[in-house]
């Protein structure tokens, strides 16, 4: 940090970029230490219109082509393509990446269940055998007379054809509803492996290959399905086998979690293997000691994003906060070390981190960062990285030289509410079933449930559309859940505790009030969003509400998105026949005929749609008028009438 730096204005208030006071206090610091962050590149870097708009294309040699969006059909690409062709090609390309990063994800996640089965890696178990026993069958397996380890390597063969199967259908579209594969078979959607998905949408966007934007809507849904019911549904279900399934548990949230007297340890990531060995490492008494011999009082380990909120609702370790916060809570100069492991790292952390001497450390072959310490983490032995991570912590803590500055902000909330947990939450021990949801929502008490998910964006006030969203959706009676970065974003505004139920409308309160939940349901990280399609599959399954999940009085919201994964997500959801918001910026020209395709003309062919507004206000007003048309078309509408009359009358007496 030199003088040049110091003097250095940042292009912004904090106050105006985040509603996250304690981000705002380091990006105070930051500006006086001279240390730049996503913030002030998002302040200074306009983002390019064309490309914002997806009118660009540089597919090969004879472009790169720009058309205009104003006027969007009056240009074509050298090669001729039209507008369509280009904005559905990039699509589809999202869409295409962000399924590949799920399924990479998924698909490591089952070589290491493979590797524990097999009694190749020895440092983990099968934590949850009633979810390998619920999950095997579940895909067909009969589980009679046969050991847990018999049943799981049946288990690894039979979900390994989520990512290699050539023809036919993946296995848990055994999960979907009917009327819901009906539709997809109709359209021609039922996903094969994703590998194969992923490797023909490529080839479909290739110069001078599908040229037809319907058709190649056709294959993002083909391939958003292999994600969302393939390779992050299996993502989810071998994390609970190996590492246990979420159960409410107690957290807190947000930098003040950080101990100036402890050496603390940050984790960031997705895949909670790492984060599972690093729980290993900081008890193992001879880094305890070691820790205290540098004069420290103990090792505080503190989770980021993702596999932190996994390790949340898992372990209820404290999480520092999401995406946005990952360069500032280095700027607290408290963190002895960050280990990070696969997406949504930024580059950025290598020069931040630098400013303030803690080692950034990459454990993953398949993302190191140049800057950054690497140190390969082995599940055949994890404790050999995990360890380091620790040793190099604490030597940084013996060698602090910086001032430490760690906002004093530490909220608590209650998280881990995986599908399962949310059918025994509502229908007890003995009748654990979805019947009293579906029931609430027959009777209208709660009026609809809404998946609100997602990345922060620093292109728009961090955490104010998510929480903003949210309020507005509580307060009419929606049942939220929520997955990955949002749910920080709730839980550091004091959302996820039953208490907050006082926010909600007068029939979701009195569910909440009497079950003791929140009226915000935090489940897990983004590849989690698989338990939103497991709850949406088993309100089906119980009944009252439809046939098939279009059906459903629910919609979904990634209002400050900013991963090709989320689109990805957006689509398998909209594929599976929820409407879907998105905030921030979409990459589309409106009035298109590929822009009237997505957001119309799927919900017509019985799938669910997209929707855009950049005003969580505006966003909350659309998904419930959506829910309320779902309602309208089960007859339902009614009887939310007479119970909204029947909870005014009882206020009236209350009055009086
Ligand atoms: Fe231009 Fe067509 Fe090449 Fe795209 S594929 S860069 S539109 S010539
Ligand atoms: S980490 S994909 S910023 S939710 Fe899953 Fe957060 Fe979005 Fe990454």
């Amino acid at each position: 940090m030199d003088k040049e730096k110091k003097e250095k204005k940042a292009p912004f208030q904090p106050k105006d970029v985040t509603t996250c006071e304690a981000t705002a206090q380091m990006l105070e610091k930051a500006a006086r230490d001279g240390v730049t962050t996503a913030f002030h590149r998002a302040a200074t870097m306009k983002a390019c219109p064309i490309g914002k708009d997806s009118a660009c294309c540089k597919h090969c040699g004879m472009g790169p082509c720009r058309l205009n969006s104003k006027d969007p059909y009056g240009k074509v690409g050298v090669c001729g393509a039209t507008i369509d062709t280009i904005m559905a090609r990039n699509f589809a390309r999202m869409v295409a990446t962000g399924t590949a990063c799920h399924s990479d994800h998924g698909m490591s996640m089952l070589d290491l269940f493979r590797g524990v089965v097999k009694g190749e890696i020895k440092d983990y178990t099968l934590k949850d055998t009633l979810k390998l026993e619920a999950v095997a069958e579940s895909v067909g397996i009969d589980i009679e007379g046969k050991t847990h380890q018999e049943m799981a390597l049946e288990l690894c063969d039979v979900l390994e054809r989520t990512y290699t199967q050539v023809e036919g259908e993946i296995p848990f579209v055994s999960r979907v509803p009917e009327k819901t594969l009906e539709t997809w078979r109709k359209h021609g959607v039922v996903p094969r492996g994703a590998m194969r998905e992923i490797m023909e949408m490529l080839a479909r966007t290739h110069i001078g290959m599908d040229q037809e934007y319907n058709n190649i809507v056709q294959q993002c849904s083909r391939t958003a399905l292999s994600d969302g019911w393939g390779g992050s549904m299996v993502a989810t279900e071998i994390g609970d086998i190996l590492f246990g399934t979420p159960s409410p548990i107690s957290i807190e949230v947000n930098m003040g979690v950080l101990k100036e007297d402890h050496v603390n340890i940050i984790i960031h990531g997705h895949e909670p293997n790492l984060f599972e060995s690093m729980c290993e490492s900081v008890n193992e008494p001879t880094l305890v000691e070691a820790a205290k011999k540098a004069g420290a009082k103990g090792i505080n380990l503190v989770g980021m994003c993702c596999s932190g909120a996994e390790m949340l609702v898992r372990h209820g370790i404290p999480h520092a906060g999401n995406f946005s916060s990952t360069e500032e809570v280095l700027i607290t100069g408290a963190v002895d070390a960050m280990a990070v492991d696969i997406q949504c790292i930024k580059q950025g952390l290598v020069s931040v981190a630098a400013c303030y001497q803690t080692p950034l450390i990459t454990t993953d072959r398949r993302c190191h960062i140049e800057g950054a310490v690497h140190v390969h983490f082995d599940e055949r032995n994890p404790k050999e990285c995990t360890d380091e991570i620790v040793i190099k912590a604490i030597s940084r803590f013996q060698n602090r030289k910086l001032p430490v500055e760690i906002p004093q902000q530490r909220n608590i909330g209650v998280h881990g509410f995986s599908h399962e947990y949310i059918q025994y939450m509502l229908g007890g021990t003995f009748r654990s079933s979805y019947t009293p949801l579906n029931d609430n929502i027959i009777n209208g008490r709660i009026r609809g449930v809404a998946g609100v998910v997602g990345c922060t964006n620093p292109r728009v006030k961090q955490d104010f559309v998510h929480v903003e969203l949210v309020k507005e959706l509580i307060k009419n009676d929606v049942l939220v859940v929520q997955t990955g970065c949002s749910q920080i974003a709730l839980a550091k505004a004091g959302l996820t505790t039953p208490e907050s139920a006082v926010l909600a409308g007068p029939g979701l309160r009195e569910v909440c009030e009497t079950v003791g939940m929140p009226p915000v349901l935090g489940i897990g990280s983004c590849v989690d969003n698989s338990r939103i399609l497991m709850a949406c599959a088993e309100m089906v399954k119980t009944g009252g509400l439809g046939d098939s999940i279009a059906d459903l009085p629910v919609a979904g919201a990634a209002p400050e998105w900013m991963s090709e994964k989320a689109i990805a997500i957006g689509h398998y959801f909209v594929a599976s026949g929820v409407f879907t918001v998105f905030g921030v910026t979409f990459p589309i020209i409106e009035g298109t005929k590929f822009h009237q395709l997505l957001f119309e003309g799927l919900e017509a062919q019985g799938f669910g749609k997209w929707g855009f507004s950049a005003d969580p206000h505006e966003m909350a007003k659309m998904m419930i008028a959506h829910i309320d048309k779902k309602r309208k078309a089960l007859g339902i509408d009614k009887a939310r009438e007479r119970i909204l009359m029947d909870m005014a009358d009882r206020q009236k007496l209350e009055v009086a």
